[in-house]
């Protein structure tokens, strides 16, 4: 069976979102970031950077949420990868994109708010990031202009990657609702029986 380390509250999240969505039988492991055991020498062996998510299928060890939710995608469920060779382009070009460009400094806003005591709180590396979201979630809010989907107008792994990373504005209290095709978006996505069923694993 499918072994997922890292708690859903955590970049795992987005896993157990994909695990739910392609219909995989798993079995979680809790990794305690308290007691260090993302350190500790068994989860090193697991992933050597000593972070989570990461997988175990089989022979396969695998870690880095994006590659975990190909993988999962590509061996379960294969529809969620696009149909043809350009859909399957366009997937991995709004997946690469929410990770390298769109999930930095929402994550920074994150981390500031809920993990860096008031008192070294750094209020203006907190507003260069919200500088920085406008723009993209522009561009997000268009593609989805008279689109429910973001890529050939069906539910792919690119709703689901995106979706993991724009849903943290929330947690942090990021205004969206100037962004009405990304809010109607997010509601739609949010009705989908595996997102119901992950959100209820928090
Ligand atoms: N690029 C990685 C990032 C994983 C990551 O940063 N995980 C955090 C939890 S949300 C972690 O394990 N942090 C522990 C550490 O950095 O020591 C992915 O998407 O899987």
């Amino acid at each position: 069976m499918i072994k997922i380390f890292g708690s859903p509250q955590s970049s795992s999240g987005r896993c157990y979102w994909c695990l739910e969505e392609v219909g995989a039988n798993y079995e979680a492991q809790a990794i305690s970031f308290k007691d260090k055991e993302h350190k500790s020498e068994s989860f090193l062996k697991i992933n050597p950077n000593g972070k989570v998510p990461a997988l175990i299928d089989g022979d396969l060890v695998l870690s880095e949420s994006m590659a975990i939710n190909f993988y999962l995608a590509e061996k379960y469920k294969p529809e969620l990868l696009g149909n043809s060779i350009e859909d399957k382009a366009k997937v991995r070009q709004w997946s690469f994109w929410a990770i390298a460009d769109l999930q930095p400094p929402i994550i920074n806003i994150f981390i500031q708010k809920n993990f860096v005591p008031d008192e070294h709180r750094d209020q203006s590396s907190i507003e260069k990031s919200e500088k920085k979201l406008p723009p993209m979630l522009e561009s997000l809010n268009q593609q989805l202009k008279g689109n429910n989907f973001l890529v050939g107008n069906k539910f792919s792994l690119a709703d689901l990657n995106v979706n993991s990373v724009v849903s943290i504005c929330i947690p942090i209290n990021y205004d969206l609702s100037e962004y009405k095709n990304v809010v109607k978006w997010l509601e739609t996505i949010s009705q989908r029986p595996a997102f119901q069923k992950y959100i209820s694993l928090n």
